[in-house]
Parts: C-alpha cells; structure tokens; sequence
C-alpha cells in the first residue's frame, strides 16, 4: 500500500489488532460505485452518479495499476524523484484524488439556478468543520461578490425614538471592533425536507446536506446596537437585510442579540467569508435556522413587533395535521444522522468499521448519541468526540462488526436539555406528513448483504 492508495480508495482504515487481515488493512467504503439499482430507477439520482462516475472509475484504475499489494520495498516516484516547488499554487487545492468530494446540486430541485441549493458532501467530511469551498449553499436570489469597501451596514430604528443615533458602517469599521471567534453548524430549516412523507433522494449529502459548520469570526450586534443607543426595553426584536435582490428579511428576537450570541461575521475558518456565504458580511444567529442567518447583511432595523415579512407569513412555516401552519419555529431542534456507512456508499466486506456520523442542537450542546444496528430495537451510547460545543456539529461514533447480514443503522441524540429526537412514526403523529420544514426525525440507513447501503424509512 502507498500513499496514493490511501488517497484514492478515498476510505483507508487500520483495524484494531483482533481485526486485523493478512495486509494489516481493510479498504472499507467505496462510494458511489455505478450500477446501484435504486440510483438507476431515480432520474434525480441518475444525475448524481453521472456526475461522479468518471472521477471514480479513473480512482479505481489508479488504484489497481498502483496495486493495493505492490512490494513497499518498490520505490515509487516520488519516493526518489524532486517534487512541486513551493507556491506554485498561491492558493491550495484539495488532491487530483479527491475530485469528487463536491458538493452537488439536485437537478429538478428548483426551477433556475439562481433561487436554488448546493449540498455538502457529509459523507466524506471528518470531524466537525466543513472546508469553506465545500459549505452548502442556498440562495434566493443568487449569489454576488460584493466589493467590501462600497459595503455598509446600516443600524436604525423602525421609528425615530428606537434608536438614539441612527448609524452606518464601512465594513473596515467593523473590523476595528472587538471581535469573537466561534464554531456554530448552520442549517437551513428546510433540511431533509423531502423526506417528510417519503424515502425521496439516495445519499445522506441529499438527506442531510443543507447543514454546514464553520468558525466564524465577526462582531456581537449587541456592540453595534449599543453604539446606535438601542431602545432594549421597548424593541424586543430586530429585522435583519440582506443586501442581494432576494428580499429575504428576518425578525430576530432581541433576546438572541442582548445574550451576546447573534454576531455580525465577516470571518469563516480563518479568512474573510465565501462570497456564497455573504461576503463580506453575515448576520450568525447560532441554533436557529438558516434562513436568519441573512448574507451580505446591509441593514438591522431594532422594532417593537416580529415584522411578519414574506419569508415569515408564507415560507419557513411548518404545516400540521390539523390543516394550520405554525410560524416562527425557528430553533433547529436537536437530530443527527450517520455518514458512514450511509446511502450510496459500499461496504467492502464484512468485518471491523466505525460507524461515524453528527449531531446538533440549536438548543444547546449535545449531551448523548446513541447508535442502533437492529432497527431501533436495542442502542448502544456512542463516543462523542472533543469538543462538543454549544450549537455546534458534534462528531460521534461507535465500533462495530459487520457480519454480512442486511443491517439497519440508526442515530438518535439527546441535548443537554434532555430532549430526544424523535424517529419518524413519533415525529409525524404531531407534525403530520406536509410540511418542508423542520423534520430532524431520525434517520436510518439499510446495509444489504452486497455490502450497498440504501436509504429507508421505518414505519
Ligand atoms: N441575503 C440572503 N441571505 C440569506 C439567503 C439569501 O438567499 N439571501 N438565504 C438564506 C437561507 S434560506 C439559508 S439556509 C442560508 C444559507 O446560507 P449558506 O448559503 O451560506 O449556506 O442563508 C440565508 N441567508
Ligand atoms: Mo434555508
């Protein structure tokens, strides 16, 4: 085995010592193999794996002509000869190898291009941050890459007396300010909205994809409304605006502001904001749904009342049984989801893996993962990786052996304030089965006996 193996299997793990194979190792998952029965049937998903079939096959003929079992003794190449010089890329690349980690639209989603979603791929992500080129993306209106310094923010009242002095910012004002740095996963409430009534699309990127988590950096707004003299004790919410042609205006509720947590962020892991993440500045409302979280924010307005804009009456409103619509549910509620094994992906043989996957509240932090590979029948507590942080994805996993039998794989989690998330039958007795919104039911997965893996639904 050699480096280039490693990177182009995809999925390389070592087995601990009772699971050790003749070569030490056991090449796991292969993802997205073509030929996938359910993948055919799909038009949506026939598109997913035209996409990355060229990209795996070229991996798989990499893979064999390297040879998973050539003597490591045989030098290869780079082992002897004088690599890349520095700075031949001013700006670094993921692996020639890795080029279908992408994240991927889903055709026939939406109508255009521009009012539309990207996916992350949660599948083959590690630990909790999601690399800025990989973060999902859902825009209203398209996306812009707006010159920072014709940029401004603006903080005023819904009335003359709400703030003292209306003020307008450049955004280098704003980097002058005392700053913070958190991580915080980001979903968009319509996440695994599909799957409401039905099994609807193959892969956890699909299921799940809608969800990100980043370090941001930027401003509390609680210091620019102090510095414009906000009225707290009469305005209890803000409206937030966004400066693309989306009209996308929220209510924040000022309690979110006055605790310090919604911030103005012009930073994402490191470096200044994504232009499809809101450069160059994002409002970030930790533990509520995505939608708050306005891109190429340019106006906060401090009021008395929730401002019921459009995004507030019609959309972001979650259907019920009983006919009614629920507005202002805007708390991501805890859930999680396993990414491998997951939909789409192939278990090479049975044998040693580990099962991983992630988990959030917007309530707080995870307390408790657990895992079930009987269909929910008995679950074990899974290892919660450090740091578990609030309002943040938390990776967890758990051993497991597979012996070769069609498998259920479940996760279930539990926050800190004790709530479970729900599986389907118990999610749908109060939700129904119509709404988009807000469906963080738990998600399960079919390993079948060729070692492929199916997303399934549990009645
Ligand atoms: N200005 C603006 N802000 C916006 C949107 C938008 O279209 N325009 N989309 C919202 C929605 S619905 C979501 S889920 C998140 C998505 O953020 P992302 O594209 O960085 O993943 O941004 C929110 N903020
Ligand atoms: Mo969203």
């Amino acid at each position: 085995m050699n480096s280039q193996d490693n990177a182009a299997s995809g999925r390389l793990i070592k087995a601990p010592e009772n699971f050790i194979d003749s070569a030490g190792v056991h090449q796991v998952f292969s993802e997205a193999k073509s030929g996938r029965r359910d993948f055919v049937r799909n038009a949506f998903a026939a598109a997913v794996a035209g996409a990355s079939a060229p990209a795996l096959m070229a991996q798989a003929s990499s893979a064999s002509a390297e040879g998973g079992d050539a003597n490591i003794l045989n030098l290869p190449e780079h082992s002897k000869g004088l690599g890349q010089s520095v700075a031949s890329d001013g700006y670094g690349k993921p692996s020639k190898y890795e080029g279908n980690v992408q994240r991927r639209p889903s055709p026939g989603l939406t109508q255009t291009a521009q009012a539309s979603v990207s996916f992350a791929p949660l599948q083959s992500l590690f630990g909790i941050v999601t690399p800025s080129g990989l973060h999902f993306e859902r825009h209203h209106q398209g996306w812009w890459d707006i010159d920072p310094s014709k940029h401004r923010l603006m903080i005023n009242g819904s009335d003359e007396t709400m703030v003292k002095k209306p003020l307008v910012f450049t955004v280098d004002e704003i980097m002058r300010l005392p700053s913070v740095s958190r991580f915080h996963f980001i979903e968009c409430g319509a996440n695994t909205g599909m799957e409401w009534g039905n099994v609807a699309v193959p892969t956890c990127q699909y299921t799940h994809g809608m969800l990100s988590c980043s370090e941001f950096t930027g401003v509390p707004l609680k210091t620019l409304l102090d510095m414009a003299g906000a009225d707290y004790k009469r305005c209890r919410y803000v409206l937030a605006e966004g400066a693309d042609g989306s009209s996308m205006t929220r209510t924040v509720p000022m309690d979110l502001v006055e605790s310090g947590e919604a911030f103005v962020a012009y930073g994402q892991n490191g470096e200044m904001l994504r232009p499809e993440q809101g450069y160059p500045l994002r409002l970030v409302v930790p533990g509520v749904q995505g939608v708050s979280w306005v891109k190429y924010l340019r106006r906060i307005e401090v009021g008395d009342q929730p401002y019921g804009s459009k995004d507030e009456a019609i959309h972001y409103v979650d259907l019920m049984p009983s006919g009614l619509h629920r507005q202002y549910s805007s708390t991501q509620e805890c859930k999680s989801v396993v990414t491998t094994p997951s939909g789409g992906q192939v278990l090479l043989d049975k044998g040693f893996y580990q099962i991983s996957g992630l988990a959030w509240s917007g309530r707080g932090k995870v307390k408790r993962v657990d895992v079930s590979v009987d269909g929910g029948r008995n679950w074990k507590q899974a290892r919660l990786q450090e740091p578990v942080m609030s309002k943040c994805l938390t990776r967890f996993s758990l051993d497991w052996v597979w012996d070769g039998r069609p498998t259920l794989v479940q996760s279930r989690a539990m926050d800190e304030t004790g709530y479970v998330q729900p599986n389907y039958k118990q999610l749908r007795e109060v939700r129904g089965t119509r709404s988009i919104y807000h469906n963080n039911a738990i998600q399960s997965w079919l390993v079948r006996e060729s070692g492929e893996v199916e997303n399934v639904q549990l009645s």
